[in-house]
This record gives C-alpha cells, sequence and structure tokens, in this order.
C-alpha cells in the first residue's frame, strides 16, 4: 500500500467531473487500498479519487467515530443516488484538500444510493446521518463540487485566497 499525495484547493483537477469505473481491475483494487491508508493516515473518514488525482467515480469512507468500534471501510464505485430525503441537516464539514478550513453545510439527512462494489456486485444502501452527510461531500467530489461552494461568496474567495497562498508558500524551495 502506498500513501497518495491528496490534491490541495484550487487545484483544476478538484473542479472536473470524474469518468465512471468500467471494469473492477487489480489496479482500481490498489487504489482503493491506497486511498484508505491515506485516509486513514489524514486522518478522515472519507476520501474521493478525485483528491488524489485520479479522475475515476470511486470514493473511501469510514465514518465509525466511536473509539473501539470495528472500523467500517467502504469502497464506492460509480454510485447513484436513488432518493434523498426531504429532511435536511448541517454540518460543520471541512476538507482533506482545504485543510484547517470549515463551514456549515446544509444537505439531505438521509440518502438512498446504489453503486458497484470492489466484488463486483451491486450494493444498495440509505444512509443517515454523518455517513450520509460524508457520502454527499464525496458525491460532490466526483462531480468537481467542493464544500466551499455552498458557502457566501466572500467566505469562499477567502478561503480560496488562503489556500492558494499556502501552495505557493509550500512551493518555494
Ligand atoms: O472528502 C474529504 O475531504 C474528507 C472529508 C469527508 C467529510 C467532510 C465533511 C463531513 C463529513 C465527511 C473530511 O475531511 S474527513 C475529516 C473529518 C473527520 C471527522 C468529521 C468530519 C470531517
Ligand atoms: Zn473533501
Amino acid at each position: 500500500m502506498t500513501l497518495r499525495p491528496i490534491l490541495i484547493h484550487p487545484d483544476p483537477r478538484l473542479k472536473k467531473i470524474a469518468a465512471s469505473v468500467t471494469s473492477v481491475t487489480g489496479t482500481i483494487a490498489r487504489l482503493a487500498d491506497d486511498m484508505l491508508e491515506t485516509m486513514y493516515d489524514a486522518p478522515g473518514i472519507g476520501l474521493a479519487a478525485p483528491q488524489v488525482g485520479v479522475m475515476s467515480r470511486m470514493f473511501v469512507m469510514d465514518c465509525v467515530k466511536e473509539e473501539g468500534d470495528a472500523p467500517r471501510p467502504m469502497v464506492i464505485m460509480n454510485p447513484d443516488v436513488l432518493w434523498l430525503s426531504e429532511d435536511l441537516s448541517t454540518y460543520e464539514e471541512g476538507c482533506l484538500s482545504i485543510p484547517e478550513q470549515f463551514g456549515d453545510v446544509e444537505r439531505p439527512a438521509s440518502i438512498e444510493m446504489q453503486w458497484l462494489g470492489l466484488d463486483g456486485q451491486t450494493h444498495q444502501q440509505r444512509f443517515n446521518g454523518l455517513w450520509a452527510t460524508c457520502v454527499q461531500h464525496e458525491l460532490d467530489h466526483l462531480n468537481g463540487k467542493l464544500f466551499i461552494d455552498y458557502l457566501k461568496p466572500m467566505r469562499r474567495q477567502m478561503i480560496t485566497r488562503k489556500m492558494a497562498k499556502l501552495k505557493r508558500e509550500q512551493a518555494r524551495p
């Protein structure tokens, strides 16, 4: 397994629409492994392939928050939303591609989704709570959308300027 570098906003690859996974190959399985390791290392509870520069419709997540509970890693490919609840919930979101920045995002509280698993089978499940928030946050990454796109323009610009400055400073030898 290899830790993959996580792209930092602003980066054009984070704004692109990712392409469907056509078949579950060894490369895809290795990528899933690397993404899970990268996510746990960050640490994070979700990570989408575009965040490590791979423009494929795949994300990993493990929103188990209770200490001591067994981890529940999930690998989701080609997700399709089947249903969204009318009820909304607001969560202070962050993003591994926008470090140290947080903002309140309102999303449907529950989501029913279908996807292709590493086993090549189609899976279907309803997500609630933090899992629902995380699924929608990762789905957005596959469609080139970031949580800051839901914030007020001034706040979004301030965060983008801060990240661009951070990247300039990191780039300078
Ligand atoms: O996709 C990502 O950048 C990982 C996100 C996933 C996420 C964001 C907001 C709300 C839920 C999931 C996070 O950076 S993972 C870090 C984290 C950890 C605990 C709770 C919220 C976010
Ligand atoms: Zn994110």
